[in-house]
């Protein structure tokens, strides 16, 4: 009786083993064919891209690489997707170049501050995250004395960023402002360039580069390129109202770069696949930076 007992014990503990294993297995399958099909999805995201430098010169959210692919079935599981341009965007890296602050450019993120209602300060915090020396900056700047007193405590980066996510760590960069601030802002490496893609810009970013733009003829400039995307920066100058001078270096019809974004369910395991991509003029895009989680 307890040698039976015992027995149909051990069976059921093998089984259960077996259970287990055999969701580990499915687990371990689904997790690693999600993320294959993630990977696949962030290539073919840069197929797209390179197709369009083919057929066009200009960039706009009339083309084929803006339309938002939803999550679709495929066997076991979904995919869907999205790439969107960057260079509609403030790039916060050209604050600072070489080291230095670019008072130029720091005029322009003022500008985009206060359209949005954020604190000046941001600013020159900002800008002393990202430059060279151990001053601070008028008006708000913080240095490595102000971060050591923070928690987590740390130390001013003195350099680029790699990523928007890193702004969390600047003083001032609270929550609330990150969510008021991240759709209109971004960071670029220096191959992507400084100008502003004025046809995927959003109105608060070219009233802020355009300095004596108001922020109601940027509304009506972004309504108007939804019919009648701008071919040239003489275009969008000859669209803009009379007497506000234009730094054409500062603008293009085209972008650069895009952030890819791949989310897929396969059985239970859900992955995505993020990656900044750069279209430089060669045969490839290239990515940045790539991550399957
Ligand atoms: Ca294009
Ligand atoms: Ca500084």
């Amino acid at each position: 009786m307890l040698l039976a007992a015992l027995a149909s014990s051990i069976v059921a503990g093998l089984l259960w083993h077996q259970q287990l294993w055999l969701r580990q297995y499915d687990f371990q399958r689904d997790q690693s064919q999600a993320q294959s099909l993630a990977r696949s999805g962030l290539d073919w995201a840069r197929l797209i891209l390179q197709e369009d430098a083919r057929s066009s010169a200009i960039d706009h959210f009339g083309e084929q690489w803006a339309i938002r692919l939803p999550l679709s079935p495929l066997d076991n599981g979904e995919i869907g997707g999205e790439i969107t341009d960057q260079q509609g965007l403030f790039n916060v890296n050209v604050l600072v170049r070489d080291g230095v602050l670019q008072q130029d450019a720091a005029a322009r993120y003022g500008r985009l501050l206060a359209l949005l209602g954020l604190p000046a300060a941001l600013g020159p915090a900002l800008a002393d995250w990202l430059d060279a020396n151990g001053e601070v900056t008028p008006g708000g700047g913080a240095e490595d004395s102000a971060y050591v007193a923070l928690q987590p405590p740390r130390v001013a980066a003195n350099r680029s960023l790699v990523t928007p996510d890193e702004l969390a760590l600047v003083a001032g960069y609270t929550p609330e402002v990150l969510a008021r601030l991240r759709p209109f802002v971004t960071a670029l490496p220096s191959a992507a360039g400084g100008a502003i893609n004025v046809n995927t810009a959003p109105p608060e970013v070219l009233a802020a580069t355009i300095e004596g733009l108001p922020l109601a003829d940027a509304n009506r400039l972004a309504a108007s390129r939804g019919n009648k995307p701008f071919v040239t920066i003489a275009d969008f100058r000859s669209r803009l109202p009379s007497g506000i001078p234009v730094n054409e270096l500062a603008l293009a019809v085209s972008s650069a770069a895009f952030v890819v974004r791949v989310e897929v369910r396969q059985g239970e395991v859900r992955a995505t696949g993020l990656a900044l991509v750069v279209r430089e003029g060669g045969p490839w895009p290239r990515a940045v930076w790539q991550m399957i989680e």
